[in-house]
């Protein structure tokens, strides 16, 4: 999907958010220089690629304008591809992920799965860029509104496959499509664990699954120290032993915001999944 990029174990995404309200980073990186000083950091830590976002989807957030999202990510897609780094655009606006794509991002990494924006699925057609479809419901602003499920990883097996049928009817190249099962969007903590409890399931549809754990507030909760969540910045351990579990469950891609420790999980997930193989 990505030449050049390792075939033979997960991929490592470092996250960059150009936003000044993403819950782990927000604020940090606004300034596009600082941005892309930390994307290099990133890929000099492990990251194979790098994800960039402006807006951020934190739960609660509001949405801002198009072109506030294009004045704050494409310097920064530029100045990363300019240093030879594979990027990834966070969007859900398809005009956003078109001027990404020609500013040198490879990769469209839409939250919304193809529903926010109904022209996403005609830009992955037409630029034939691989797409991530991650599960979604709603906006941000609500989605912990929309939190019901009969069965969770059945449901939302089935909407993420409507989300790729969508997909497909337009045009898009199934070889192109990443599916996410979409931790803590429109999930509470417990469909969380249930999801990477049940990640076979989203494997066995065939296409590759980008798991995105890093720093999520179920971690925090799981880590609670006498009812107080462990801060964000305490939560990479935890993340990193996400990434060994996603990856030896056959996991295509894990997106987080500190790659060391999951560059060095995502091989010993490969060299365990090699000798099962045996
Ligand atoms: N989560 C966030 C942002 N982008 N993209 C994908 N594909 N999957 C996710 O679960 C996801 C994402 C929110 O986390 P952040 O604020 O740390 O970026």
């Amino acid at each position: 999907m990505l030449p050049g990029l390792p075939q033979d174990r997960c991929l490592v995404m470092g996250v960059v958010n150009v936003t000044p309200d993403s819950f782990s980073d927000g604020g940090r990186w606004l300034d596009a220089d600082t941005a892309i000083r930390h994307g290099l950091e990133l890929v000099r830590q492990g990251a194979d690629l790098v994800d960039v976002g402006g807006e951020s989807t934190r739960p609660g957030a509001l949405r801002i304008d198009q072109d506030e999202e294009l004045r704050r990510v494409l310097p920064v897609i530029r100045g990363l591809v300019a240093e030879g780094v594979v990027v990834s655009v966070d969007t859900m606006r398809a005009a956003v992920a078109r001027q990404s794509l020609e500013a040198g991002a490879q990769v469209i990494n839409d939250v919304s799965g193809g529903r926010a924006d109904p022209d996403m699925r005609s830009v992955a057609a037409e630029t034939e860029a691989p797409i991530v479809l991650m599960h979604w419901r709603e906006h941000s602003a609500v989605m912990q509104q929309h939190t019901h499920y009969d069965d969770v990883v059945a449901d939302i097996r089935a909407e993420l496959g409507q989300q790729v049928d969508g997909a497909i009817a337009a045009g898009v190249d199934p070889s192109r499509i990443v599916i996410d099962p979409g931790l803590g969007f429109s999930k509470t903590g417990e469909h969380n664990w249930t999801v990477l409890a049940h990640l076979d399931a989203f494997v066995e549809l065939g296409f590759p699954v980008l798991v995105a754990a890093s720093r999520k507030r179920f971690l925090g909760e799981l880590l609670a120290d006498d009812g107080v969540l462990r801060p964000v910045d305490g939560r990479d351990a935890a993340t990193a032993a996400v990434t060994t579990l996603a990856a030896a469950a056959g996991a295509w891609c894990i997106r987080v915001h500190d790659p060391a420790p999951s560059a060095d999980a995502v091989r010993v997930a490969a060299r365990l999944r090699q000798e099962g193989r045996r």
